[in-house]
């Protein structure tokens, strides 16, 4: 599902033209059994027309048969650090990037993305060592999608989650779509910035060190937000974005 609100900009010169400009609300997806995708839709719906960034004008929901074999991948462990401030929880992300091989210049190009004012529907792909952006469409960013969790493994993190106190859509969705992101062998790390206004915590993610949640990662109001994937300098860029994209990916085990 995609949201999307529509707002005329003036186009410049004469004539009475107005450009639309795209401003992201909301967006979601997901594996599921066939006999849930109407429920599914509907939550989907829900979200889509009662979202803290705004009333969309737009609503897009595709749903695509599987026909493909399904690739299980891992479940990243999670941890939550209890961070006082943005600065703190910027601190814990440049260090865990650094950790992971990624350069300062790739590390401050990331932190443009996930400050930006306009936040993006998609991912940035940023390139660990130049710190380049190479997504080929910077406004739209690349979106991770094909990614779900079988019922029995659902049930066992939501009883997980729920003891952690943290038994949400929000957290479930943004660990699974992590998870796949993470098992993508070009990709070193990610990092995650909400873009609704009342949801403050983020997060960084390896393969390696798992996800970790980080609370307070920006001040409640904020719109900004978004997410970077920084990839192997060598990576070989169409693979990693048919594999975010088109490939589908399941969670068996918690
Ligand atoms: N693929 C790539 N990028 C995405 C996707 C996707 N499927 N979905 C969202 N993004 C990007 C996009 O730029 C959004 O603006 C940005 O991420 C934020 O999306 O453990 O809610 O859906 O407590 O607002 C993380 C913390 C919550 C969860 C993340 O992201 C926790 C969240 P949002
Ligand atoms: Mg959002």
């Amino acid at each position: 599902m995609r949201a999307a609100k529509k707002t005329g900009v003036r186009g410049q010169g004469l004539g009475v033209r107005r450009k639309l400009r795209e401003t992201h609300i909301s967006g979601a997806e997901g594996i599921y059994e066939e006999k849930d995708v109407l429920q599914i839709c509907n939550e989907y719906l829900k979200r889509a027309v009662n979202h803290p960034r705004g009333k969309p004008d737009e609503i897009v929901i595709t749903i695509e048969t599987i026909k493909q074999k399904i690739k299980t991948i891992p479940l990243l462990s999670v941890k939550t650090v209890k961070c006082k401030s943005p600065d703190e929880a910027k601190g814990i992300i440049i260090q865990k990037l650094a950790s992971s091989g990624v350069s300062k210049k790739a590390v401050n190009n990331g932190f443009k993305v996930l400050k930006a004012q306009r936040a993006m529907r998609g991912a940035s792909l940023i390139l660990a060592e130049s710190g380049r952006r190479v997504e080929p469409d910077k406004n739209r960013g690349v979106r991770a999608s094909r990614m779900g969790i079988g019922k029995t493994a659902g049930r066992m993190l939501a009883q997980k989650l729920s003891k952690m106190g943290i038994n949400t859509a929000t957290v479930k969705e943004a660990l699974i779509l992590a998870s796949k992101v993470a098992s993508c062998p070009d990709i070193i790390a990610e990092a995650c910035v909400s873009d609704d206004p009342d949801y403050t915590t983020g997060y960084f993610a390896s393969g390696k060190k798992g996800y970790l949640r980080l609370v307070n990662i920006k001040e409640p109001g904020e719109m900004h937000g978004g997410r970077v994937f920084f990839i192997k300098e060598n990576a070989d860029i169409a693979g990693v974005i048919r594999y975010l994209e088109r490939i589908p990916v399941i969670i068996r085990r918690v």
